[in-house]
């Protein structure tokens, strides 16, 4: 089944540039904490320690480590800081803020990213393709390694090699590529992590480049298996992301580790946390010491969902594939859909899981209605209904076995 899905070769850009290009600059000023991750813009958060939990139940999106409860939107914003922070501190690795400078150059359809920060520079570019048809600034779609979904007319395709900033080939991968060459090769961050700082940078680098013709609010992430699960944490990691596509992402993604793990004790044959740190580099080394006891984790990956709210997240899933873990993922977005329940915005999660045999290809079955809804009202700004959550799988969630929690309605 993952044939497919060898890591494409590093392919580094360079393009001399014309006359006709355009250079921005910008200077962030430097400061802990980052704007872009959730929680951050708020300027009451503060996020205090995070500890290990016990906890076999996926942990309460809406109860601070300290026990008090949110009750507000503005309380749920900081839940989402201190939830971010644990996730960075247990399994992700951290995601350096803003950089101290970001400098960007658009030349034919190339964009050229150059990132300075204490003392070190990289510099990496994307491909954009514009679209045909709709009218500038268009939005646009990041696909990691050019994305597995189609994109419809009026949105653009912006290419990202995800491999160029941090390498997966194997475990033998940790610390490779250009996120290590300037933050070091004994950074926390995972690779997820390392690609969703890329995905912070390509937005930045857009922010000051109008040459682009790209609009900066309407920039969705989208990519397939392991590429879905870095899909899902760029959109988690920085709230400048109005669409999350992940696809066929699976355990790291869209499954809860509690879930899979739950499915692998009653003999399914679905990837675990024990077994996927011995795959690739995907997590932070810190992730290693809780993998046999997932339990502790004081969150799980519908806390990813819980980070994505209430921003637009549609969800891709294949019940024909066992190692993805078809009730884990189910479930574990279901318990995420609790979050924009409560956000009072159910409709803007959608979960789609249909059976089929090419992983990562796309069923005709789930664009009309529901992919390109989706982008049709996060990226096309047309009012159309998104509302969708449905499996064809044959499994039975139960969701009071693993939600002890009520959904409260946030003011
Ligand atoms: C579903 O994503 C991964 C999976 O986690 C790996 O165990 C497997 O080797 O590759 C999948 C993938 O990325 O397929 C393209």
């Amino acid at each position: 089944y993952y044939s497919q899905c060898q890591p494409s070769s590093q392919v580094t850009t360079t393009r001399s540039t014309t006359t006709r290009a355009t250079t921005a600059s910008t200077t962030f000023a430097t400061t802990t904490a980052s704007t872009t991750t959730p929680g951050g813009t708020n300027p009451t958060c503060s996020v205090g320690s995070i500890s290990l939990v016990s906890n076999s139940k996926l942990p309460d999106p809406f109860t601070f480590a300290n026990g008090q409860k949110a009750t507000t939107k503005a309380q749920f914003k900081c839940r989402q800081a201190e939830i971010s922070a644990a996730l960075q501190q247990y399994e992700l690795g951290t995601k350096p803020g803003k950089p101290q400078s970001l400098t960007a150059s658009w030349s034919g359809n190339t964009l050229t990213i150059n990132v300075s920060d204490q003392g070190k520079s990289i510099s990496f570019s994307v491909t954009i393709t514009a679209p045909s048809g709709g009218r500038a600034p268009y939005p646009a779609i990041i696909g990691y390694d050019g994305g597995s979904i189609p994109i419809p007319a009026g949105v653009a395709k912006i290419s990202f090699s995800i491999s160029d900033i941090a390498a997966q080939v194997n475990t033998g991968s940790r610390g490779q590529g250009k996120f290590y060459n300037l933050y070091g090769s004994g950074h926390s961050a995972g690779a997820l992590t390392a690609w969703a700082w890329g995905v912070s940078r390509i937005i930045d680098a857009i922010e000051i480049t109008p040459a682009t013709n790209i609009n900066p609010a309407r920039i969705g992430v989208t990519g397939c298996s392991r590429n879905g699960k870095g899909a899902f944490v760029a959109g988690a990691l920085d709230d400048r992301v109005a669409l999350t596509i992940p696809q066929e992402s699976g355990s790291g993604g869209s499954a809860c580790w509690r879930l899979s793990d739950y499915q692998k004790s009653r003999g399914e044959n679905v990837q675990t946390a024990s077994q996927i740190i011995t795959e690739n580099v995907w997590f932070s080394t810190a992730f290693n010491p809780n993998v046999n006891q997932v339990s502790r984790l004081p969150f799980d990956h519908h806390s990813l969902a819980a980070l994505v709210a209430p921003r637009g997240l549609y969800v891709i899933e294949n019940t024909s594939m066992e190692w993805l873990g078809a009730l884990s993922t189910y479930g574990c977005m279901k318990a995420g859909s609790l979050v924009y329940q409560a956000l009072g915005v159910s409709g803007n999660m959608g979960y789609s899981q249909v059976g089929h045999g090419d992983h990562c290809g796309f069923p005709a079955a789930q664009q009309g209605s529901e992919l390109n809804s989706f982008i049709n009202k996060f990226l096309l700004d047309q009012s159309v209904t998104t509302n969708v959550f449905r499996t064809d799988g044959n499994f039975n969630f139960n969701q009071a076995d693993w939600v002890d929690w009520s959904v409260p309605t946030l003011n």
